[in-house]
């Protein structure tokens, strides 16, 4: 006899589906434990859910043990071009582009949009089955170092290049939009790219540092090949900054030495911990220059000892330069793509860095591929919404689809919300960047971006960590299942807050812009955004949210005034807070300003008005509560280490 399964709060005496193993009709329409009375739906929709409901009481009418096959089974979330069913995307595209860029942009997204859904999206998913594998011997029992990658990794690359997904933001042929039209491709793709939206960062970042070196005549050749269209011609780029020593700071763990040869071409040697896409074409790493003893050069304050260096990872024929390949790295996602460890035992480079200047030469690259990250940030919470909420119109769970259920509904649109913020905040750097490459940015443009790189790349890491676990359960236990491709997803965002640059190393970073500027981008900060709330004003229906973001606003005016009063060491203390203070206002103000143009829409208001309702300035809540003092500061250890032995007596 079959058990009934039901949960023990239907399975009552007055709600008994299953006697003796057999459905009893009626019963089950009496039990449902939401009335479906009142329900808003759709003919159609309404016909799907009572067919599932049908199919649901037919397999139920035949004992389990005769079925054949199951026949109910969950649907599939299946989404449409992601970029015709991106409002926000295409609204911010008409609200800024000039009307000729539009109408090419639009039309290559939408072609762009087909083919990642038809064609790019099934490529990805076979990277993802079939990671990288190092082969370190023949069948001969020769070194070879080989990285196995898969057909589909490869044909990205080929397709990376027709798209011009790096090309197209050198080549400029939309002026200062070009990288606006760039990053919306790379956007786009992110979620289909089966990780090579990484190789793509660094890619781009090299060419961004050649290109800020005014592509010297050794480079030129390189440069070309980086921003190619051409498949066959188009080299991906490696970044190798990493040592055993440690990633965050740079200065202090790199060991690589590099010695001058003859003919002033350098041999580097050392052991890079984690080289990713290491089956790239070429790289731009960090070394310390060695004079011909092999002892490091010193250099006076203010130079890190390390400086930068151009190479090709393999000669003509294939050979790698001597370069050996450790092992690959076993990562918790991004396995598409192979990180390995190396050890370069001699490989040629080119120094194309000031010597002793090499970690302020790679932050160019490091600003881009910063940008990158929150591109994939913003893209991978996109992408889960975009799921979630398909599946919540085809789902029936309590009678009614998982959209008729309010609950549902708002917290998916809470994550709506988030998405919204950081969407934005991605279209502002890479506006800023557009103008700045194009020598169209005024020095605040320029001072805004510096500073809003790493506060978008620390903010958007964290939103992505916590949107895509948090539509993770929108899909129940399927998202827990590796078959569903969710997982992947959720996998691949936690690594945004780490690579490049760890939230603390970023919200650092924020302070040293402050510092290099003399405090100048807040000062651009706090009038951008009053300029933007201004223009809002007018609109009645964002007044609220006006009102907040003036006193976030003030509110971290008077925590600068107070920080600045105490020194250094308070503003570290509060770096992590106040990051996420000017995301939150910088975020307000943009989606203010989005809500404010003439043709917003409903949802558009609703977006500003709810992000303005969440803590907007934490800073000065941290400080009011004494967060940054001295003796808070003992209790973060005490609270930290009570009862651990390892450094509890210390304290
Ligand atoms: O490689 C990695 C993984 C690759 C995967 C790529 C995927 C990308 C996403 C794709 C999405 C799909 S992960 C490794 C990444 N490593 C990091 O990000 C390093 C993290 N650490 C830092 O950022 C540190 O803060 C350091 C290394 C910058 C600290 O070094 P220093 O030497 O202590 O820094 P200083 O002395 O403060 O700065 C040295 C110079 C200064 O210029 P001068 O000397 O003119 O005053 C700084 O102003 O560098 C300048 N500088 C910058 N300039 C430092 N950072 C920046 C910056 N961000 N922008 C402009």
């Amino acid at each position: 006899m079959l058990t009934c399964r039901l949960p023990w709060w239907r399975s009552s005496t007055t709600c008994k589906p299953w006697q003796s193993g057999r459905f009893l009709p009626g019963v089950w329409e009496r039990c449902q434990p939401l009335s479906r009375k009142g329900v808003d739906r759709t003919a159609g929709q309404g016909q799907q859910v009572v067919m599932q409901q049908e199919q649901a009481l037919e397999d139920l009418e035949i004992p389990l043990a005769r079925r054949e096959a199951e026949t109910l089974f969950q649907e599939q979330p299946e989404t449409g071009n992601p970029y015709l069913e991106d409002a926000l995307l295409r609204s911010y595209l008409k609200t800024h582009l000039p009307p000729k860029v539009l109408e090419e942009v639009n039309q290559d997204l939408e072609r762009f949009g087909n083919r990642l859904l038809t064609k790019i999206k099934h490529l990805g998913w076979e990277c993802e089955l079939n990671p990288p594998v190092f082969r370190q011997y023949d069948a001969w029992g020769r070194r070879v170092d080989h990285i196995v990658t898969c057909s589909a990794w490869r044909r990205m690359k080929e397709i990376a290049a027709e798209e011009g997904l790096i090309a197209e933001a050198y080549e400029r042929r939309y002026s200062n939009w070009s990288r606006v039209h760039q990053a919306v491709k790379l956007y786009l793709f992110s979620s289909f790219s089966g990780g090579f939206g990484c190789p793509l960062a660094m890619t781009d970042g090299a060419a961004k540092v050649i290109e800020s070196l005014g592509i010297p005549g050794s480079l030129k050749n390189p440069f070309d090949h980086l921003t190619s269209r051409d498949p066959k011609k188009f080299w991906t780029s490696g970044q190798w900054m990493t040592e055993r020593r440690g990633g965050s700071d740079v200065a202090n763990g790199t060991e690589t030495v590099a010695r001058k040869q003859p003919d002033g071409t350098y041999r580097l040697y050392g052991f890079k911990w984690f080289t990713s896409a290491a089956d790239s074409d070429v790289a731009l790493t960090l070394a310390r220059v060695a004079d011909t003893e092999g002892r490091v050069k010193q250099w006076p304050h203010g130079f890190s000892n390390l400086s930068l260096f151009f190479l090709k990872v393999r000669d003509e024929e294939g050979k790698l330069n001597s370069i050996q390949v450790q092992r690959l790295k076993d990562k918790l996602g991004t396995r598409q793509m192979a990180t390995a460890e190396l050890w370069l035992d001699g490989a040629k480079a080119e120094l194309i860095s000031a010597e002793g200047r090499g970690v302020a030469s790679i932050s160019n690259m490091l600003n881009i591929t910063r940008i990158h990250n929150v591109i994939a940030a913003v893209a991978s919470m996109r992408r889960m919404i975009s799921l979630s909420r398909e599946y919540a119109c085809r789902r029936v769970a309590f009678g009614k689809l998982l959209k008729d259920h309010p609950l549902h509904m708002q917290t998916i649109a809470r994550m709506e919300v988030q998405t919204r913020g950081a969407f934005l905040l991605l279209m502002e750097i890479v506006r800023l960047l557009g103008l700045a490459e194009t020598n169209m940015a005024s020095e605040q443009d320029q001072l805004l971006l510096r500073l809003l790189t790493p506060v978008a790349k620390l903010y958007t890491g964290k939103q992505a960590s916590a949107v895509v676990v948090e539509a993770m359960e929108s899909f129940g236990g399927q998202g827990y299942m590796e078959d569903t491709g969710l997982p992947v997803i959720i996998r691949d965002s936690l690594v945004l807050s780490i690579w490049e640059g760890t939230t603390n190393i970023l919200s650092l970073d924020v302070l040293r812009s402050l510092t290099k500027s003399q405090g100048q981008v807040m000062a651009v900060f706090f009038s951008t955004v009053q300029k933007k709330l201004e223009l809002a004003s007018s609109t009645a229906k964002l007044e609220p949210a006006v009102k907040q973001m003036r006193d976030a606003v003030s509110g971290l005016a008077q925590f600068m005034q107070a920080a600045g009063s105490r020194g250094a060491e308070t503003m570290e203390l509060a770096a992590r807070d106040f990051s996420y203070t000017l995301a939150r206002i910088y975020a307000g103000a943009l989606l203010i300003e989005h809500a404010a143009r003439p043709d917003a829409s409903a949802a558009d208001i609703s977006a500003a008005q709810r992000w303005c309702n969440q803590e907007l300035c934490p800073v000065a809540r941290a400080l009011e509560n004494s967060s940054y003092e001295a003796k808070e500061v003992l209790m973060d250890s005490a609270l930290v280490y009570e009862g651990s032995p390892a450094c509890g007596s210390r304290l």
